[in-house]
């Protein structure tokens, strides 16, 4: 993997992944909707809003492996998702097997899997439970990755993102806390382990509380460092100041649960 691509680079993780990443790759092309501030004069930047085709062609030319974090990151109105999310995550993949680019990697969420209890440990082969539109655009990316990679070779890796931090910061993150070398290290196993075709591992760290059972990405060679357990007073601290979620705290997906929930309606 010489030249990699990686999307969403203003956002909270690409500016992590612009300092984590530096050296690792040969040349990484960044791209945003808008310029990540504190752009070094080292750093190529190409400017594309993924909802246009022709602007994700531009940006996928002559790479050969994408991390496709763009896309809008919380819920948000369908509209929204819809363009930003399906519209955008398909142009990706399209645009990527026509260039001949040979891997992605997908940052989906913890929200695609969001409506299991916090009591079931789940794998990566459990049917998809979205808690919100955002999830649902989540499931659809590894979808249709799935489908790219089955049809067309791609080789496609999905991320189950928990929650990027320097440290965990509630309860709920004590179990999905994912700290950001842990994920260079799932990245660069998307990017770079011989035998990936489609594969999905969740985005976490070594967490004592941890309700995913990551065990395929830990036979691609994932040897997590961080263990949200070291910051459990202080994340226990932070989520006494809480208020109480009784939907959200039982789920997975917290508060992207209980946000319009109306299951319980007769
Ligand atoms: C996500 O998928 C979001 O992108 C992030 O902002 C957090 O909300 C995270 O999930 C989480 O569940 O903590």
């Amino acid at each position: 993997m010489k030249n990699i691509l990686v999307t969403g680079a203003a956002g909270d993780i690409g500016s992590r992944l612009r300092k984590l990443l530096k050296g690792v790759y040969p040349r990484i092309r960044w791209s945003d909707l808008k310029t990540p501030a504190g752009l070094g004069p080292d750093e190529e930047f190409v400017a594309a809003d993924l909802g246009k085709m022709a602007d994700v062609e531009k940006i996928v030319e002559g790479i050969d492996g994408i991390v496709h974090l763009g896309g809008f990151s919380v819920e948000g109105p369908w509209d929204t998702i819809l363009q930003s999310n399906i519209v955008g995550t398909y142009n990706i993949f399209e645009a990527a097997t026509c260039a001949k680019v040979k891997r992605v990697v997908f940052a989906s969420s913890n929200h695609a899997v969001g409506f299991y209890p916090r009591s079931q440990r789940i794998g990566v082969n459990v049917t998809v439970r979205p808690d919100s539109r955002y999830g649902v655009s989540k499931a659809f990316g590894e979808s249709i990755g799935a489908f790219y990679a089955d049809k067309h070779g791609l080789r496609v890796t999905c991320l189950r993102i928990g929650n990027v931090a320097d440290a965990p910061v509630d309860q709920r993150r004590l179990a999905i806390w994912l700290k950001p070398e842990d994920l260079v290290q799932l990245i660069r196993i998307g990017l770079e382990h011989r035998d990936i075709k489609f594969e999905i591992f969740y985005g976490a760290s070594n967490n004592a509380a941890a309700w995913w059972d990551n065990s395929n990405a830990q036979r691609h060679g994932y040897h997590p460092v961080g263990k949200a357990d070291d910051y459990r007073d202080q994340a226990m601290a932070a989520q006494a100041k809480l208020a109480a979620d009784p939907i959200g705290d039982k789920f997975q997906g917290g508060p992207f649960c209980s946000a319009e929930y109306d299951a319980e309606r007769d």
